[in-house]
């Protein structure tokens, strides 16, 4: 295995979709597509790669979820987990587990964790003011609740934050509650819970983050945000009937609060990986040894949670390894506004893929991926990027080439006879574009990485116009042979430079070049791997053109 830089292996981590409804465009931009493209470069790359995500299934998201669709929460997130798992697999996603925080594995670990936390003495007990609701005999955690936020003012932020400004909220800040479910006015009851001791990690915080010099500004800036506020203790209990139970004797009634246990999800899954691996142990290499790069990705609205919380937790749980890389995108809207599954003001997963090419919605995402400011997701960009870059430039490459070599090669890799100057300038361009691409991808570039791959393509398609294998097949066919050859050997390269935003057309790709899966990896992108003679496969169109029938509302 190759060493990514001075560590032994990566972590890489998707935050957990919420399992209360279809998954849509908006978390592929944001956390999704991100930690896949990054996985796959990783594993092309020679790494040693685990790559972990799955369903975050507790918290009054999914309680309120529940309450509307007049379902159990039980029955909800059984709905979502695998419609959303199926979702994500239909557009590529290569998880190597996709698990579930209601697994009794996720309960045992976060539960564990509470446990050496309270054992060490560092949770602390406080009666605190709540808001109640006595029409519905219940304590308003979180999502039960919404206001005014008392930091910019939006009269709809939750119980735990606002989505405006990101600011995380408790439910006693906001102005003018109201109950979610009956909008009636909670009154003011004690109760006690655990308290995590934050504000005692703030210095540790803050020369952690500082160290992170690559990170990127709006990460490093919500973080220092937070510091100047002052970080606040967090309870970590909730009066609610779904969630990790607190395991004491004597607190029934109170469940463990969700975004302490959820980011547990990324241990429980390791753990359950290797599990299912018949190798219990290896999970500890990946969370305990410091030669670990663990890397999450996540949308803005969960940086607190990546770069400051959950980190915390684990110099509280002492000898688990910090986070490398918190590389959170911002939003990509929907022609405007913030995708929201609860407004019904998204695209669903599944309902594009079923009208559109999986790849073709990924190099749409991965090209305007939104990875230092908002962006917007418009069905004429889909069309566009489908029409005019992977169908006219990739695909119109790849078709012309493998229909000379159809028509005058027999399909099979043509000779390659001597070399003039015009074939060794690109073929010595290859290893710098390949070079260029692996760094884009190291440092989460995903924007750029793609482009420079699409301009690989520009670059071979001047080529193919610059030599007129027309031409070279009447009157020189070894030049033309030699011609045809260097094109099929471009078309392995982009097999593997593609394959972390279109693995649909970079495995049609080695299948039509009946390619050894040895040659594939990134080292080997920019090799002339097809030996002289090989027999293809017959091609197939990689994309196909879309209408504007297909776009309009
Ligand atoms: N379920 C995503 C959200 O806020 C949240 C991520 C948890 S990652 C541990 O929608
Ligand atoms: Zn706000």
């Amino acid at each position: 295995m190759k060493k990514p830089g001075n560590y032994s292996r990566i972590l890489v981590t998707s935050a957990l979709t919420y399992a209360n409804g279809d998954t849509h465009l908006g978390h592929i931009a944001g956390s999704i597509l991100p930690g896949d493209m990054f996985a796959r470069y990783c594993r092309l790359a020679g790494y040693d790669i685990i790559y972990v995500c799955g369903s975050d299934e507790f918290g009054t998201a999914i309680e309120m979820s529940a309450i509307k669709e007049g379902i159990s929460p039980k029955e909800i997130i059984d709905k979502y987990h695998f419609a959303n798992k199926k979702a994500y697999e239909d557009l590529g996603m290569s998880f190597d587990i996709y698990s579930r925080t209601s697994s009794d594995i996720h309960s045992k670990t976060s539960q564990d964790f509470f446990l050496n936390l309270y054992d060490k003495g560092l949770l602390y007990q406080k009666t605190e003011k709540q808001l109640y609701s006595e029409k519905e005999s219940r304590f308003l955690a979180d999502r039960y609740v919404k206001g005014t936020c008392p930091v910019c003012g939006f009269e709809e932020a939750k119980g735990d934050e606002c989505e405006n400004c990101g600011s995380a909220l408790s439910p006693l800040e906001l102005i003018n509650p109201k109950s979610t479910i009956t909008g009636d006015t909670p009154v003011v009851k004690e109760s006690t819970h655990f308290y995590f001791p934050l504000s005692k990690y703030q210095e540790k915080l803050e020369k952690w983050i500082d160290s992170k010099a690559d990170w990127k500004p709006n990460v490093i800036n919500y973080c220092k945000g937070w510091f100047k506020t002052g970080l606040k203790d967090r309870a970590i209990t909730r009066d609610l009937d779904w969630g990790v139970p607190v395991p004491l004797e004597g607190y029934g009634g109170k469940v463990i609060y969700v975004w302490f246990e959820a980011p547990i999800g990324y241990i429980s899954n390791t753990l359950e990986l290797f599990d299912q691996k018949g190798e219990p142990e290896k999970w500890k290499d990946y969370w305990f040894r410091e030669d670990t790069k663990l890397v999450h990705f996540l949308g803005k609205d969960n940086i607190i949670f990546h770069a400051i919380f959950f980190p915390a937790m684990l110099m509280a749980r002492e000898g688990f390894v910090l986070a490398d890389n918190v590389p959170a995108n911002e939003f990509m809207n929907l022609e405007g506004s913030k995708q929201s599954k609860s407004k019904g003001h998204a695209i669903l997963v599944k309902d594009v893929v079923k009208k559109f090419n999986p790849d073709s919605i990924r190099y749409a995402i991965a090209s305007n991926m939104p990875e230092n400011k908002d962006t917007d997701f418009y069905w004429e960009d889909l069309q566009a990027k489908n029409n005019n870059e992977l169908g006219a430039i990739l695909g119109n490459f790849v078709n012309r080439t493998f229909v000379f070599a159809e028509k005058y090669f027999d399909l099979k890799v043509p000779e390659r006879g001597s070399l003039e100057q015009i074939d060794n300038v690109l073929i010595e361009s290859l290893k710098s574009y390949s070079k260029r691409i692996a760094n884009y991808y190291e440092s989460y570039k995903f924007k750029d990485a793609v482009g420079e791959t699409m301009n690989l393509v520009r670059d071979a398609n001047k080529y193919f116009n610059d030599t007129q294998p027309w031409k070279a097949v009447k009157d020189n066919k070894e030049r033309c042979s030699t011609i045809i050859n260097i094109c099929l050997q471009l078309c392995h390269t982009f097999a593997v430079l593609f394959n972390p935003v279109l693995p649909l057309t970079s495995e049609k790709l080695l299948e039509m070049l009946n390619e050894d899966k040895a040659n594939f990896s990134w080292d080997k992108s920019y090799e002339m791997c097809l030996p002289d003679g090989q027999v293809l496969n017959k091609p197939e169109i990689l994309f196909v053109k879309i209408e504007d029938s297909q776009i309009e509302n």
